[in-house]
């Protein structure tokens, strides 16, 4: 279908889907082997200029929003899940540092992430804060001119090899969501460290590491925003950040029917091809509907973000459930089309099943997704 997207997004999609072809296909299958980070192929998408999309001109980047994001994610996505993570992550690593911080933290950082020069990452989750997101324990106190901060956090994304990672800390307990601030910390600060890498069912070329605080000191200029301002500033992170897991299921989704039709068309069995029979293009027909609709409902997401709303958390939320429910389906089916084959390591499905399960889990579980819609729902017709 033709979603009429200008000359400057088509471009984007072309470049990313260059990217794809000649690198990321060509290599997923030994760094997932191997579960090794896709540095070289970052590096790749840096000097094609993506790593700063979405990104203020005049902070370097390319002055675009959530439905150029989602665009270059989809292309990655139909690739390698596991490698569009890994730079996906830069992003969620970014947003909060542009949603709410200084000018000075803007122009000292976004210029080298823009660039690709240096990798960001998010700190949130802790190992009793996981969906209850408010439930942190990483604490950060003022101690004259540095923040000391103390605490681990959790399963991230990019984490140990990222440079740059915004990070959020308890600062008044006794406030509640009111008390956590967010915080820029950087690679090289005292007091940081990182636990071993995460072993995984998919994504296994991103890294997944815990983030270490003893006692980890910081200038005070690295708050982001006002104290306080953390857990807002994570929510609305997160509501950028969401259509591009949905994209990434929508690329995966796409990558899944291309290798089912294309596998149906020449398999042979009772003499005929499997696509000759009901059954499977049953299958194949519920495969395309279900991506298509996922497809507009996250491109039309991602454009209404741009304008940026101020209801957009329900809608994001919608999309990333539709879109990553039907990645994981599609997967599946794909696997099922191509039967004892799709089982095997050989052919590319069942790792596009073992990636989609962390789509439906990670930036929120699709459970605590209906939660905000359903919260979403309440607050507007309590309204009208
Ligand atoms: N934008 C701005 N403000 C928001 C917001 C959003 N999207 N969502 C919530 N808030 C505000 C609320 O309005 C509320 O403020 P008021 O007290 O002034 O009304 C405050 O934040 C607390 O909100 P709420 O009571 O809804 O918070 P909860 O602790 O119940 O948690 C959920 C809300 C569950 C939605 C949140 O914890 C969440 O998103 N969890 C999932 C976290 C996640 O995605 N983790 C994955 C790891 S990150 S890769």
């Amino acid at each position: 279908m033709d979603y009429f997207l200008t000359e400057e997004q088509q471009m984007i999609v072309d470049v990313a889907r260059q990217i794809t072809e000649e690198m990321i296909i060509p290599q997923r299958a030994e760094l997932d082997e191997k579960e090794e980070f896709p540095a070289e192929i970052l590096k790749a998408i840096a000097k094609a200029d993506l790593f700063g999309l979405y990104i203020p001109e005049e902070y370097g980047g390319f002055g675009g929003g959530c439905f150029e994001m989602v665009l270059a994610l989809e292309q990655f996505g139909r690739g390698c899940v596991g490698i569009a993570t890994s730079f996906a992550a830069s992003a969620l690593g970014a947003y909060p540092i542009l949603i709410s911080g200084s000018d000075e933290l803007k122009r000292k950082y976004m210029p080298v992430i823009a660039r690709g020069e240096k990798w960001a990452a998010f700190g949130l989750t802790e190992a009793n804060a996981g969906s209850d997101a408010s439930g942190i324990q990483t604490t950060a106190v003022l101690d004259g001119d540095e923040w000391v901060l103390n605490g681990t956090k959790q399963w991230i994304t990019n984490g140990g090899d990222a440079q740059i990672y915004s990070v959020i800390a308890i600062t008044d307990r006794s406030k509640g969501p009111r008390g956590a601030s967010m915080f820029v910390v950087e690679d090289t600060d005292p007091g940081f460290s990182y636990g071993a890498k995460e072993k995984k069912l998919g994504i296994r070329a991103s890294s997944t590491r815990e983030l270490i605080f003893k006692d980890c000191r910081i200038p005070k200029e690295r708050l982001i925003g006002r104290q306080g301002t953390g857990f807002f500033t994570v929510m609305k992170t997160l509501d950028l950040s969401r259509p591009g897991i949905a994209s990434l299921g929508v690329g995966l989704g796409q990558a899944a029917l291309d290798e089912a039709v294309n596998y149906a068309k020449q398999r042979v069995q009772f003499g005929k091809p499997v696509i000759s029979f009901q059954a499977v293009q049953h299958i194949l027909a519920d495969m395309a509907i279900q991506l298509e609709a996922s497809r507009s409902l996250v491109y039309a997401t991602a454009r209404y973000i741009n304008t940026e709303p101020k209801d957009m958390a329900k809608y994001s939320s919608m999309c990333k459930v539709m879109a990553t429910d039907m990645a994981m389906k599609v997967s599946t089916d794909a696997v099922q089309v191509l039967a004892g084959y799709g089982y095997m390591r050989e052919y590319p499905v069942e790792k596009m099943m073992r990636d989609a399960k962390i789509l439906q889990i990670y930036e929120g579980t699709n459970q605590i997704q209906r939660n905000v819609i359903g919260q979403a729902l309440n607050k507007e017709y309590s309204r009208n």
